[in-house]
């Protein structure tokens, strides 16, 4: 399944889905003498038996046979972490990242069969340096949906939809990249709408090899809002008309809602809202980090079950279907490019500057439409502590304002009184782990917290509490609730939650570490082990099987503890409301 909806009606497309080849081999271009495993795809190779431990380059190989000439585009949702493509032997794409989607064009292909081959690398080394050995797991593989697409010479490559209320009306802002791979100059006629309101029609000329870029505001009189209690969403249709005839489109989902932070609130549509929610990494005891549509959509119940209003996609971009999921569900997201606790150093590798930018722009770009994201961030538990770190952070966060300036931006910060970036973004956001970590005061810690942003350029923002959380290990019980049992990891979130929702909190949100447990690198030093391979600190086990705690958040959530109340989830199976 590639999306909730079909992403095209008009352009033929489908999923390559289906049991791949597969090999192991030394390195990427590497032809093995035979192909001995047959994978899912998508999927990660962790999953058979003989491989749950490979780290290494891996060949996925498959053939597709096409009825006529064609121009062959392949979209990659996400293969870990490294990609190198080829078709019928020649290297197509090389993509560096697991978590944001890139595309393969081949114009010109004859009718016929074709082989693709896909080798994944998810090894660590100076190359990657992102993707290194850390507190959650690299799996291998395209562990998330390949798509396949026949596009014309001329196609519709992107468009961005961005709402703005502008004097109590709302309006859209279209962008659209119309690109010409022929090697004619063609003129076609773009429409763009959104289903059920108007749309517009525009002549374009697209130079051979080009693109042309086509931007215009509309204004959107009778919109319907989207928000949290009624999520509405509207089709956006793009099309490309040669006279008469219709010959390409490309379909998203939008919605009208606008996020400020006026008055240090983070304001939904001028309301304040304040942000419950649970840091989620894309893992599974079963299936790794390749979900199947049914994985994604238990936790999305889970989390509305716990009372969470939003998500945290700690610590990198989430699979698009389950973004679909928060759109249609009304789950405020914080999502976050990919970055975990680098170091300066770390920083200062090479290839970190350009791998992070380009996560950046890809996230930005590739889940710009959503309704349900309100806060763009980057960098978690990064060296914002440093100069040479502000200097990162401050770029990426202007990178993200260009892109993207109708979101505020945070980063989750783990550096307290010391943090130089403050100053940098709209929301001011705060990692902390009082009564695992550290014994501190949950309450105490909160007002410390509250002064740090007032002193370090965060005065009038929201201050968030972006992580917060303990170990428990499912089924270890103990009388004496002893550190890491379910019991002890219970009362530790209960006494963060009691201080941060409390009727006089300052915080804009909190965020608890974390909804699922998850599998972690081998680590190479006794500081960083940890106990199963896992970090335990999940809410559900890697099984989704609640723990204690789940219960003790919940009541939190809900306002059955005192504290505010989520608005009520919609009743489960009602479909929200949609054009
Ligand atoms: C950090 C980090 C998380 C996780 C957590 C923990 O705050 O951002 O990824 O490692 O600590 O469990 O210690």
């Amino acid at each position: 399944m590639i999306r909730l909806f079909e992403t095209h009606e008009i352009r033929p497309s489908r999923e390559l889905e289906g049991l791949w080849e597969f090999h192991p081999v030394g390195r990427e271009g590497e032809i093995p003498e035979r192909m001995d495993y047959r994978l899912p795809v998508p999927g990660c190779w962790e999953t058979h038996p003989d491989l749950g431990t490979y780290r290494g380059v891996g060949l996925y190989r498959t053939t597709v046979n096409l009825d006529r000439k064609t121009n062959l585009r392949l979209e990659f949702k996400g293969v870990s972490h490294t990609a190198d493509v080829y078709v019928d032997g020649s290297r197509i794409a090389h993509h560096y990242n697991a978590y944001t989607s890139f595309e393969a064009v081949v114009p010109n292909v004859e009718p016929g069969e074709h082989e693709i081959r896909l080798y994944a690398d998810n090894s660590f080394s100076e190359r990657s340096a992102l993707h290194i050995a850390n507190d959650y797991y690299t799996y291998g593989g395209p562990i998330r949906p390949i798509v396949l697409e026949e596009v014309g010479d001329v196609h519709i490559d992107r468009v961005s939809f961005t709402p703005e209320w502008h004097n109590g009306l709302w309006q859209g802002k279209w962008r659209a990249i119309v690109r010409n791979i022929g090697s004619e100059a063609r003129e076609t006629q773009l429409i763009l709408g959104l289903d059920g309101l108007h749309s517009v029609r525009e002549k374009l000329f697209v130079e051979p090899g080009a693109s042309v870029l086509f931007e215009r505001t509309e204004t959107y009189g009778g919109a319907r809002e989207w928000s949290p209690e009624r999520p509405t969403l509207y089709k956006l249709r793009a099309e490309l008309a040669e006279g008469e005839r219709k010959c390409d489109d490309w379909i998203d989902r939008v919605g009208f809602r606008r996020v400020d932070t006026e008055g240090g609130r983070l304001r939904i549509n001028g309301q304040p809202v304040l942000l419950k929610g649970v840091n989620r990494h894309e893992d599974h005891a079963i299936c790794g980090a390749s979900f199947s549509f049914a994985d994604l959509l238990r936790d999305i119940e889970l989390i509305r079950d716990l009372g969470c209003n939003s998500v945290r996609t700690s610590h990198y971009p989430s699979d698009e279907r389950f973004l679909d999921l928060c759109d249609e569900f009304g789950l405020l997201v914080w999502e976050e490019n990919h970055a975990r606790g680098l170091t300066e150093e770390e920083m200062r590798n090479p290839r970190f500057k350009p791998q992070s930018e380009q996560v950046t722009r890809e996230m930005v770009e590739q889940h710009g439409n959503r309704p349900s994201i309100v806060i763009w961030a980057v960098l978690n538990e990064c060296a914002s502590h440093t100069a040479y770190g502000r200097t990162v952070y401050e770029s990426e966060l202007a990178l993200i304002r260009d892109l993207d300036p109708s979101r505020p931006r945070s980063f989750a910060s783990m550096h307290r009184d010391r943090d130089l970036c403050f100053d940098l973004v709209d929301i001011v956001s705060f990692n902390v782990y009082p009564g695992w970590y550290t014994d501190e005061e949950p309450a105490e810690l909160l007002q410390q917290a509250k002064q740090w942003a007032d002193r370090l350029g965060g005065a009038g923002k929201p201050v968030i509490f972006s992580e917060f959380g303990a170990d428990g290990y499912y089924g270890f019980r103990s009388r004496d609730r002893v550190k890491g049992s379910e019991e002890r990891q219970s009362d530790i979130l209960d006494a963060n939650l009691k201080a941060y929702l409390s009727g006089d909190s300052p915080l804009a949100g909190v965020y608890v570490w974390q909804f699922g447990d998850c599998r972690v690198s081998e680590a190479t030093n006794w500081l960083m082990s940890r106990g199963c391979t896992r970090n335990s600190k999940g809410l559900v086990d890697g099984y989704r099987r609640p723990k204690l705690a789940y219960d003790t958040v919940k009541a939190h959530f809900r306002g059955e503890k005192g504290g505010a109340a989520s608005p009520a989830p919609t009743v489960p199976g009602a479909a929200p409301e949609r054009t």
